[in-house]
């Protein structure tokens, strides 16, 4: 068997787990094929953890299958390199130390360690990521700039087991969700930021008050394992001994929380002997991060958020199944009636998910085009369609092009200007089935 069933909550302990979305049977999103082929499906269930608020889904897949090799490159997007820059500069502020030990986990294609050596801090900069495709990726790919700093690709999960040196730094983005040790994880992060700096994590995942409002459903799929709100996530934080004390919301990837997170205790050296310049009873002493790392207004403000949307509750992810059925049967009956018309742009876990969940396949949508290597020439994994090149569009000029990756659709739409031209329209599902 290669997946398990949760019967605990994640975070708290709680049996009391109540169910509120089934989406039936699909594949894994991220398997692409190399030929049209029957594949293995696996349940979509999200469950609700009535005391402490985690969603999460009813099973885990084992992360060796879902990650050995991996297609999704994190620097395909525009976007997303912009977000990372952007994010490298806004820890650059908080920790302005120009030599500065950097790791990130779940570093994909090195994207975001090269927008921190671009913008400063660079010493020693360790990317972890278990798959072997993207490490050996990232090592040929940044090869050239090692003489400037030390950096290191290293290929395994970041777990209890994992070893790492200490770091003033430790940035995780789109990880979180998909671990199931999420304890584990985090003991890790603990265990490796250093204990006498201003040091911190940075943990970045998809919103789920933002998943909600948006009705995306279609990223609810067999790699993101948790759907977190803030208030479970501060105390997961706080059961390992750490702290948040900033949070932004961030737009990536259709609304995202990005969490600043340090230990709550630090340490100092205390020299008791200055007239000898020797240091033979000098002191570690323990004192609390707040008097360097003080807790911003951000944190209060989102818990206050969050109890006036009533997410505490099973009744708004009642509702918000229901508006799931009515889009998977709106986008079905549209794709039916236009099918000869489409093209699809973006071969996202997302996309993939949404064709799933819907029972379409190439009858529904003849080609998704995608800008991925790793991804053209595959058919999609259950649905059986082929992705292609960029050239695809010129060769087919379809009617409609369907975004799959909604949430790089301005970039999109900027790559398909001439689509709206020559009379073309786009189709998206979420929030709503529109045609646009
Ligand atoms: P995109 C990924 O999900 C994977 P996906 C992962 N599970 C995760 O957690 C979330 O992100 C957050 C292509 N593309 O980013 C690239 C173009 O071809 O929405 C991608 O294949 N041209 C880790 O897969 C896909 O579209 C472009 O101009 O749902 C986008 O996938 C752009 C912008 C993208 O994530």
């Amino acid at each position: 068997m290669d997946y398990k069933k949760v019967k605990l909550c994640r975070i708290c302990g709680s049996k009391r787990l109540r169910k509120y979305l089934d989406l039936g049977k699909v594949p894994l999103a991220n398997s692409l094929v190399t030929r049209p082929q029957e594949v293995k499906k696996y349940p979509i269930q999200v469950l609700f953890c009535e005391d402490c608020s985690l969603s999460q889904l009813s099973i885990v897949v084992d992360p060796k299958v879902l990650y050995t090799n991996y297609p999704y490159h994190s620097s395909v997007s525009e976007t997303f390199k912009e977000h990372c820059r952007e994010m490298a500069e806004e820890i650059n502020l908080i920790n302005s130390d120009k030599l500065k030990t950097v790791i990130d986990i779940a570093c994909n294609d090195g994207c975001l360690l090269n927008e921190f050596r671009e913008t400063g801090g660079f010493f020693w900069h360790i990317g972890i990521d278990p798959s072997q495709n993207l490490i050996s990726e990232a090592k040929s790919k940044f090869q050239e700039v090692n003489n400037k700093g030390h950096l290191d690709f290293r290929c395994e999960f970041w777990s209890k087991e994992v070893k790492a040196p200490r770091a003033q730094v430790i940035t995780a983005t789109n990880v979180l969700a998909h671990v199931d040790d999420v304890r584990g994880f985090l003991d890790s992060v603990y265990e490796s930021l250093c204990l006498n700096k201003k040091s911190f994590c940075v943990v970045e995942f998809p919103y789920l008050i933002d998943l909600l409002d948006s009705n995306a459903f279609d990223t609810i799929y067999h790699e993101h394992l948790s759907y977190f709100l803030f208030k479970p996530v501060q105390k997961l934080f706080d059961m390992c001994g750490m702290r948040i004390f900033k949070v932004n919301r961030v737009k990536i990837h259709g609304g995202s929380l990005r969490v600043y997170a340090c230990r709550k205790k630090l340490f100092r050296i205390e020299s008791t002997d200055n007239s000898t310049g020797k240091n033979y009873n000098d002191k570690m002493i323990e004192y609390d991060s707040t008097e360097i790392l003080p807790e911003d207004k951000s944190v209060k403000d989102m818990l206050k958020l969050e109890k006036n949307y009533g997410v505490y509750k099973i009744k708004e992810y009642l509702k918000f199944s229901k508006r799931v059925n009515k889009i998977r049967k709106d986008f079905k009956s549209l794709i039916s009636r236009l099918k000869n018309k489409v093209i699809g742009y973006g071969a996202s876990a997302k996309g993939l998910s949404l064709i799933n969940y819907c029972n379409m396949d190439a009858t529904h949508i003849p080609a998704i085009v995608d800008e991925t290597p790793a991804k053209q020439g595959k058919f999609t994994a259950g649905s059986n369609i082929p992705i292609m090149g960029y050239d695809h569009f010129t060769v087919t000029k379809p009617d409609y092009i369907v975004l799959f990756a909604w949430n790089f659709a301005e970039e999109m739409k900027r790559k398909t200007s001439w689509h709206p031209k020559s009379g073309g329209e786009y189709i998206v599902a979420i929030p709503e089935v529109r045609i646009e």
